[in-house]
């Protein structure tokens, strides 16, 4: 059988972390073949690390055949000791009262030092995807924090906002999700990515041709998508928590297990691909094998998409220059 891979995840006994770790140690992440040990950071709260035990007993429970192996920490040097992949989960939330540039700030610390940590001691291929807000600028954070780790290692969320454009589309179509190909979502993960559907295909039908409806698409399907986080809490009362670890299980899965030349969204630190400054964290549509991904390069971007590629670019580099003087 095969060697068991570490997997450190943070922010462990939070909501997504409850959604998550059970379906990493049961193989949906790495496959059925692949044993796993769970290497899980909180912060040093007492509360914190009680909570933590909790889920690792549940995680005990289950009997998980493929678990290998489960620790619990409160600093990222240990909690990121050799690990083959790391999910970077836990994040400050904004507080009452906090302004923007605190929570940037905030953040800023908290992936700093966790990009300092893995540049330390995680195994030179680590694979590393943020999900704690804001996504896109801790990723980048955490890189620059990591110079001896190639830079393409790090990543951002953003198949969550890819997996609702899918669904968004198969409604309005009346076709099955499964059916979707080549959905773009470029950007930010925040209400100003732009989900692009100008080259989907249902069973290899132009998406395009069967909606045709330029309004729907600025003023329903974009305003929807972009929207849909703020329309879960209202429904909830609590922000997305097991479709967000879907989205982290779908990231991880697909960039190490390949998608063949299916299309994916990934967060990643740009090349200067369409125009986009290098290193800027971005959505990209990807394809993946051998546990590296591509960027499908070379799309015609028209004047509506580029509008909005400006707009979402303009606001990362805000917040990046934002942490610029904390790097
Ligand atoms: P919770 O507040 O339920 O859990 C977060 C956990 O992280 C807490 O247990 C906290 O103690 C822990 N934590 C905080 N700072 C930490 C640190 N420095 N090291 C280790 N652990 C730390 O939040 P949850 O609902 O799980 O969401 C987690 C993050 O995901 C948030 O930042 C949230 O905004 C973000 N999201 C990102 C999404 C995306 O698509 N990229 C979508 C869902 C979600 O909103």
């Amino acid at each position: 059988s095969k060697k068991p891979v570490r997997v450190a995840v943070t922010g462990a006994a939070g909501q997504i972390g409850y959604a998550l770790l059970f379906r990493i140690a049961s193989g949906e992440m790495l496959g059925k073949d692949q044993p796993v040990i769970l290497q899980l950071l909180e912060i040093p709260d007492e509360k914190a690390q009680k909570a933590l035990k909790g889920v690792m007993m549940e995680l005990e429970d289950c009997a998980f055949p493929l678990l290998a192996g489960m620790e619990a920490h409160s600093d990222p040097m240990n909690a990121f000791k050799d690990t083959d992949y790391a999910l970077l989960v836990g994040a400050r939330p904004r507080g009452p009262g906090m302004e923007r540039k605190d929570l940037l700030a905030a953040n800023a610390q908290i992936f700093t030092a966790q990009g300092k940590a893995l540049d330390k001691v995680a195994s030179r291929n680590v694979k590393v995807l943020v999900v704690g807000n804001p996504a896109n600028t801790n990723a980048y954070i955490a890189m620059k924090s990591a110079p001896s780790l190639p830079r393409k290692n790090f990543t951002a969320m953003l198949r969550l906002d890819h997996n609702r454009a899918l669904s968004q589309i198969a409604a309005k179509t009346g076709t099955a999700v499964g059916d979707i190909e080549k959905m773009v979502v470029w950007g930010n993960h925040s209400p100003t990515m732009y989900a692009d559907y100008r080259f989907a295909t249902v069973n290899g039908k132009p998406v395009k041709d069967m909606i045709n409806d330029q309004a729907w698409n600025k003023d329903v399907f974009l305003p929807t998508v972009g929207k849909r986080g703020a329309a879960i809490i209202e429904a909830r009362g609590l922000s997305s928590a097991a479709s967000a670890a879907n989205a982290a299980i779908d990231h991880m899965r697909d960039w190490a297990l390949g998608t063949g030349s299916k299309w994916v969204t990934m967060g990643i630190p740009s090349d200067g691909q369409y125009g986009i400054p290098k290193d800027t964290m971005f959505g990209f549509p990807v394809t993946t094998a051998n546990g590296e991904y591509t960027v499908v390069d070379g799309l015609p971007i028209d004047e509506f998409s580029q509008e909005r590629i400006n707009l979402t670019l303009k606001e990362l580099q805000e917040e990046q220059q934002g942490v610029a003087h904390l790097l």
